[in-house]
């Protein structure tokens, strides 16, 4: 297939008159620049790499927006994982292949094309294993592979209830597993997956608190023995109350603790770090990991500011997710991080990463390196080789009128609400066309059925 668009985002910059041919697998074959369109299958305004998604849960998209309503005492992010542990104890199956196909729908539709979910619902509603143990795995695999997102899943190892290895709640039954029972579903789902090329098999520990040192390090090990290039994430210093209960149990921070004893690399993704000292943000710049960043959730819930500036002057590579899904656009995940900044600083433009520079190119640019490490997909650049993973922007829209270049993705990420994205391709897959997918009426009629079940007397 031959993609034509008169101006494209390329590795080097923005270029002119570009022809995208995708091969039969699905990756870029080559990039011709300054050519006429006249031979092209599709002609498109504006091609940009699509970013991904680097954290999902996916089950959370069915109750963002239910958690807005004020308890008796004082609310925060404990009080919120109260009502999402309830919130699992309805989750069947068939509800959460429906949430996930309708989650990951929206998010193809404003634009990301690949997904890393984070997925640690392993059990049934009485806390034991399916009959398949991956059954919750497949459901979420079947709804990317239905709707056509890339998919890097991650099978979360979660052991104990808190730091030192204490006793999980009854609350967290559904969740449970230890490191060799999760590492025999990684590899299984591996096999199983091994022939395509837009789902990749990684793991997760939940965080230091369901993990103990032993069982992190067997994970790891296990991991890389199956997979040398597998992505290991981790839940890590998103709340103040972790790092105290952290500094309590082993005397070290939870970043410092990790940078310490985990020979953490570019495999890694340390989702939120939100507080971290300038020594643990300096050591995990260089440390080539990437920085998973939710800052729709991370105000949703609480959480804190990361130092996103001083964290890019050190070098330091990172990418959104959605995490708890109160939003499913790589804009105002894009957004919140930059306006988090100016709100904190008082100025402007603080993430655009040196003077005269376009704060919105830079953090898609960012978002994209750092997405497509952490997913270890090929995707992230238009350039030959790469996976075929692409948006298309709309220049009718009115956002974008009399935009040129950067100023398109500081439109698009700045200036509105309305998406402007006019057609997705995932692995050269077209998924999203004239800002339509075509399961939407499918996948939303299933979804919607779901929902008012589920939120019955809730
Ligand atoms: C999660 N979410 O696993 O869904 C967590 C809450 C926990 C966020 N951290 C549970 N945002 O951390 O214990
Ligand atoms: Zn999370």
């Amino acid at each position: 297939m031959k993609l034509f668009a008169p101006l494209a985002l390329l590795p080097g910059g923005w270029d002119e008159n570009v022809l995208v041919t995708v091969d039969a697998r699905g990756d870029i074959e080559s990039v011709d620049t300054g050519v006429a369109g006249a031979g092209a299958d599709l002609h498109l305004d504006v091609l940009l790499p699509g970013v991904a998604n680097l954290h999902s849960h996916a089950f959370q998209r069915a109750m963002s927006g239910l958690t807005e309503v004020s308890g008796p005492g004082q609310d925060s992010f404990w009080t919120w994982r109260q009502l999402m542990y309830r919130f699992v104890e309805r989750l069947e199956p068939d509800d959460i292949e429906a949430i996930a196909a309708q989650l990951y729908l929206e998010m193809l539709r404003h634009g990301y094309t690949g997904v890393a979910e984070f997925h640690y619902l392993h059990r049934d509603t009485h806390g034991r294993y399916y009959a398949d143990r991956e059954e919750l795995s497949l459901r979420c695999i079947a709804a990317a592979r239905e709707v056509g997102i890339a998919i890097t899943h991650l099978p979360v190892l979660y052991a104990h209830g808190g730091f030192g290895g204490s006793a999980p709640g009854d609350a967290q039954r559904r969740f449970l597993n230890d490191p060799d029972t999760l590492l025999s579903m990684v590899s299984t789902l591996a096999d199983r997956f091994a022939g395509d090329a837009d789902v990749r098999i990684g793991a997760a520990a939940h965080s230091l608190r369901a993990v103990t040192p032993q069982e992190l390090t067997r994970l790891r090990d296990g991991l890389h023995e199956l997979d040398a290039g597998a992505p290991l994430h981790v839940h890590i210093a998103e709340q103040s109350r972790e790092v105290e209960d952290c500094i309590a149990w082993s005397g070290a921070r939870p970043v410092q603790w990790l940078l310490d004893n985990q020979p953490v690399d570019a495999h890694w993704c340390l989702i939120h770090a939100t507080h971290v000292t300038g020594e643990e943000l300096r050591a995990m710049a260089a440390s080539g990991a990437v920085v998973g960043l939710c800052p729709t959730t991370e105000a949703n819930l609480g959480d804190g500011i990361f130092p996103a500036g001083e964290y890019q002057r050190q070098g330091g590579v990172f990418g959104i997710g959605s995490d708890s899904h109160v939003s499913t656009s790589p804009v105002e995940e894009l957004r919140w991080l930059e306006y988090g900044q100016r709100l904190l600083y008082r100025q402007r433009n603080l993430l655009a990463g040196g003077a005269h520079r376009s704060t919105g190119s830079t953090l898609y640019t960012a978002a994209l390196n750092g997405g497509a490490q952490a997913l270890a997909r090929s995707s992230g650049a238009i350039a030959a080789g790469r996976r075929a993973d692409l948006v298309a922007l709309d220049t009718g829209h009115a956002a974008l009128a009399g935009r040129r270049n950067e100023q398109l993705v500081d439109a698009w990420l700045f200036a509105g609400n309305d998406s402007p994205v006019s057609d997705v391709f995932v692995g050269g897959r077209r998924v999203v066309e004239g800002g339509r997918h075509a399961a939407g009426d499918t996948v939303g009629q299933r979804y919607q059925a779901i929902l008012q079940r589920l939120l019955k007397d809730l």
